[in-house]
């Protein structure tokens, strides 16, 4: 199974080329730790992108929170990516028809296919999300390495995701002529897809597991990496609400990343 592939063989079956460098990039620097950069002030994530930024992989926003965006914090945010090696990841969550979606990923006020490599979105419309979110790479963006990640399955309690969306969002992921484009799927399980050129994104890793207030459901990350088969884990509150995150960030991509060794080791 694709879990028991190290990422570096499984760079050379993705067919997404930002697929290829993210899983070349997790082996270069050894870790397979995602922040979730969930705060409200643009200078609070690029010190957390500072911090984190040597032990992570991702950088993952949800720039929507933001309060005091401007083109400037983008400018910041791709200079310390490109400092200290890792990806930007922007949670969209797209979910809207392919019209619709390919606007709000080029244009509004944070024209997010100009800077990040990566973005969410949910497979509910079908394909014509990813053919949606395609057309908006035009101009200076047609030459950028971007791609998509899928959700397959949530981490909130009483989602109303079931097997056979699960199903038919792996065929989307997989099949057709966008495959090219799609990186990789957000999900809690390893069953979600077989592809080992795909990169299974996995929220919700808390080193203490259990529930939020709001229907958070966590594991810790050696149960992600094992038994869920996660290859990236995403870590939020974990590290951003601890006493230090530089040192949560590197506790949790050390147990993330020995998890995995363990995974594939003979
Ligand atoms: F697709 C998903 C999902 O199923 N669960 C999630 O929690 C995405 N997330 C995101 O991961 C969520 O929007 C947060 O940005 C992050 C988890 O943050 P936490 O603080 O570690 O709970």
């Amino acid at each position: 199974s694709r879990t028991k592939l190290t990422y570096e063989s499984r760079a050379n079956l993705a067919k997404s080329p930002l697929a290829k460098r993210l899983f070349n990039l997790m082996v270069a620097k050894q870790t397979n730790l995602c922040v979730a950069a969930d705060l409200t002030k643009a200078d609070a994530i690029l010190d957390v992108a500072d911090k984190c930024g040597p032990y992570i992989c991702l950088l993952k926003t949800h720039v929507d929170i933001v309060e005091d965006f401007s083109e400037n914090f983008v400018v910041n945010l791709q200079e310390l990516a490109k400092r200290h090696n890792f990806l930007l990841l922007e949670d969209r969550k797209f979910a809207d028809i392919g019209n619709t979606v390919s606007l709000q990923y080029g244009q509004g006020l944070y024209k997010i296919a100009n800077w990040a490599d990566l973005v969410t979105a949910h497979t509910l419309p079908g394909r014509s999300i990813v053919q949606g979110l395609k057309a908006a790479l035009t101009g200076d963006n047609a030459t950028k390495e971007r791609g998509v990640f899928l959700l397959a399955e949530m981490s909130a309690s009483g989602n109303l995701i079931d097997d056979k969306y699960k199903e038919t969002s792996n065929k989307i992921a997989t099949e057709g002529g966008d495959v090219d484009y799609v990186a990789g799927i957000v999900c809690q399980s390893a069953s979600c897809f077989a592809f080992p050129g795909l990169i299974q994104l996995t929220p919700g890793v808390k080193i203490n597991e259990g529930v939020d207030k709001l229907g958070q459901q966590y594991q810790t990350p050696e149960h992600v990496v094992k038994e869920r088969g996660a290859d990236i884990g995403v870590v939020g509150r974990g590290i951003l609400e601890a006493a230090s995150v530089e040192k949560a960030a590197v506790t949790y991509r050390d147990r993330l990343w020995a998890a995995y060794l363990e995974r594939v080791a003979k």
